[in-house]
């Protein structure tokens, strides 16, 4: 293997002392992968190399002197846009599937099945059921579930093609609703999208890049349409968050106990492996782990336990392997998305068990434990019973848990915002917020999205980024695997507001944070949860221009997304250009090979919708172009 530099590859102290673990003992991480694909190719990473039929694969030369057509008489514009808008079309299925497993556990509910689940959260239900249209006078709990279940498995199933799905309608401002809605993007079925968008893209359909692209921000706001449902339902099944203390980084992971790490996206198991724990303690210590079983969170699935339970996040994206080379990981128990293919042949090295369990995805190398939601319980009994086993098997010698953890106060949902705005004003808690926005003390607010890329040196680009804008009064929000960064990096603690926010901001996060009773200022970046979580953060901007009587593309909010890597991410930025904002990506997806669709996502977008993509690798630069964004919006607002 050869040998790395391996400051250079993570910022994160605990990645790089695992990963020079992982030079000594010639383990292949990501970043040795990356390395090895170098010269990555400089086709594909212009979106120039079409794959889409077996006359291909077909390349357009960047430099116009090669070919200017594939076989079939593709330009480099269509080329990039149909391969943009599957990636988008991808994500959108990603997120979205995630959301009708929700919907379709809130169905058998209803109907008197999944008896390991209940309602959790009434009063986001009934808030849910008042936002939806959904009758609650006199009901039972379960025909007001049914109902909501209908309506948004609905969003999966009309087929009326003039009718927005049903969340997006009722959730986003009026102006917004009637702008997308006369534009043709909103998105009337997520399936229906999805589908259509393979469609159009297929050999010989849609052949007019612009036509293609707008098909991508209609099925990125099916993505957005997912993400809510998802975000909402779970809060009424699993609870709403309100801020909790917790930790990040592998020093989360404890030498005395069954270590366990949940890993990718959905709550269902996740959440009931939570509850389960506790009960098999006693078990865990007659195995030999004095300090019971410490469940450890990855990725978003992480997220989703850290903000309802206060579970440790141990570490984000790019890094995951890493717990496992600490050789105090007993299980890591993985179900759906952005999870490495590479976990089963390090565990190998290990006593760790890789445990995938949705049914449509396994890992060769991995343990299948499937999950069925009618038997929770009992599949979560079974995969910590065999951490348990796993653990009698751990070398002691091998034993090497980085000794750095940071704390992290997480939990930021929109609801838990408003409880602590209103402990400010309780008649009108929206007002602070709006006082401090109109008098300047908030310049504005950044929602932080998306992964960790090899070609970024890990969390760098988001913590740099954050602390750059925080110090000129910009109001920080984060999910997913930016998160992840800044909890690792120690920036979601009153005292990273002390060090890092500029004066106004400052004065205002310790007001709120003194007032909500948290013991000083609310945290530097605040937490919002995974990426459907994303939908959160929407809300809030949504209840701020209600008030305000604006559309969200006058708000001073961008959002930047510096170490973007998924389909996902894409399919986010695209529904976040869409509903009017600012977006910054710092790693550039493949669409540099065509100058049309370049300009359309980047300039054309902003007449059309008000949002807009800015592409730059640079923190420093990116963080001044969406300061400049942000001001360009107050100044629209007349501050
Ligand atoms: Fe995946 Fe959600 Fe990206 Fe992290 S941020 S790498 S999508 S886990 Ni969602």
């Amino acid at each position: 293997m050869t040998h790395h530099d391996c400051a250079h590859c993570s910022s994160d102290a605990c990645a790089t002392e695992m990963l020079n673990l992982a030079e000594a003992n010639s383990i292949e991480t990501a970043w040795h992968r990356y390395e090895k694909q170098q010269p990555q190719c400089g086709f594909g990473s212009a979106g120039l190399c079409c794959r889409i039929c077996l006359k291909g694969p077909c390349r357009i030369d960047p430099f116009g002197e090669g070919p200017k057509y594939g076989v079939c008489g593709a330009d480099r514009d269509t080329i990039v846009a149909r391969h943009l808008v599957r990636m988008i079309a991808a994500g959108t299925a990603a997120h979205s599937e995630h959301g009708r497993h929700i919907a379709l556990a809130m169905q058998h509910i209803s109907q008197g099945e999944l008896h390991d689940y209940s309602i959790r959260d009434e009063a986001k239900l009934y808030a849910i059921a008042k936002t939806l249209g959904v009758a609650t006078e006199g009901r039972g709990l379960l025909a007001i579930v049914g109902d909501l279940a209908a309506i948004t498995l609905g969003d999966f199933q009309n087929q009326d093609y003039d009718k927005p799905c049903a969340w997006l309608a009722a959730s986003l401002t009026p102006r917004r609703v009637k702008r997308l809605g006369d534009l043709g993007l909103l998105p009337h079925n997520i399936d229906a999208s999805v589908a259509q968008t393979m469609s159009r893209t297929h050999v010989g359909c849609d052949a007019d890049p612009t036509n293609l692209i707008l098909g991508g921000l209609r099925v990125a706001m099916a993505d957005l349409d997912g993400s809510m449902l998802a975000t909402e339902l779970s809060d009424a099944l699993f609870g709403t968050p309100q801020p909790v203390v917790s930790a990040a980084n592998l020093g989360v992971m404890k030498r005395g106990a069954v270590n366990i790490a949940v890993n990718g996206h959905n709550p269902m198991l996740s959440d009931i492996i939570c509850d389960v724990a506790a009960d098999l303690r006693d078990e865990a210590i007659a195995a030999g782990a004095a300090e019971g079983i410490n469940i450890i969170g990855i990725c978003c699935t992480g997220h989703e336990v850290m903000m309802r339970h206060g579970v440790p996040l141990a570490t984000n994206y790019l890094s995951q392997e890493l717990p496992i080379l600490t050789g105090a990981l007993e299980a890591m128990v993985v179900d759906v998305q952005c999870i490495m293919p590479s976990l089963p042949r390090i565990a190998e090295c290990f006593h760790t068990q890789i445990i995938t369990t949705d049914k449509h995805n396994k890992i060769s190398g991995a343990t299948h434990v499937p999950f069925d939601e009618h038997k929770a319980v009992e599949t979560a009994k079974t995969i910590i019973r065999m951490a348990i086993a796993a653990f009698g098997r751990r070398d002691p010698n091998r034993v090497a848990i980085p000794a750095f953890k940071q704390k992290s106060i997480v939990g930021f949902s929109a609801e838990a915002v408003v409880a602590a705005l209103a402990k400010v004003n309780a008649d009108d808690p929206l007002k602070p917020l709006v006082d401090n926005v109109v008098n300047g003390n908030i310049q504005g607010i950044v929602l932080f999205v998306g992964c960790n890329t090899t070609k970024v040196q890990q969390d760098s680009a988001y913590v740099d980024l954050a602390k750059s804008l925080a110090k000129r009064n910009v109001l920080v929000l984060a999910t997913g695997c930016a998160a992840g960064a800044f909890a690792k990096a120690g920036l979601m603690t009153s005292e990273a507001t002390t060090q890092y926010a500029g004066e106004g901001l400052k004065g205002v996060l310790s007001a709120i944070g003194t007032a909500a009773g948290l013991g000083g200022p609310l945290p530097l970046v605040m937490h919002m949860g995974s990426c459907v979580d994303n939908s959160r953060a929407v809300a809030l901007a949504t209840a701020l221009a209600n008030k305000l009587g604006v559309d969200l593309s006058d708000l001073p909010l961008v959002a930047s997304a510096p170490e973007c890597m998924s389909e996902k991410a894409l399919a986010i930025g695209s529904w976040a250009v869409t509903i009017g904002l600012p977006t910054h990506v710092g790693s550039v997806p493949p669409v540099i090979g065509s100058q049309i669709v370049t300009k359309l996502v980047t300039e054309t977008a902003k007449d059309l919708v008000g949002g807009y993509f800015i592409v730059d690798t640079d923190p420093k630069s990116a963080g001044d172009k969406l300061y400049a964004a942000i001001q360009e919006r107050r100044a629209g607002l007349g501050l």
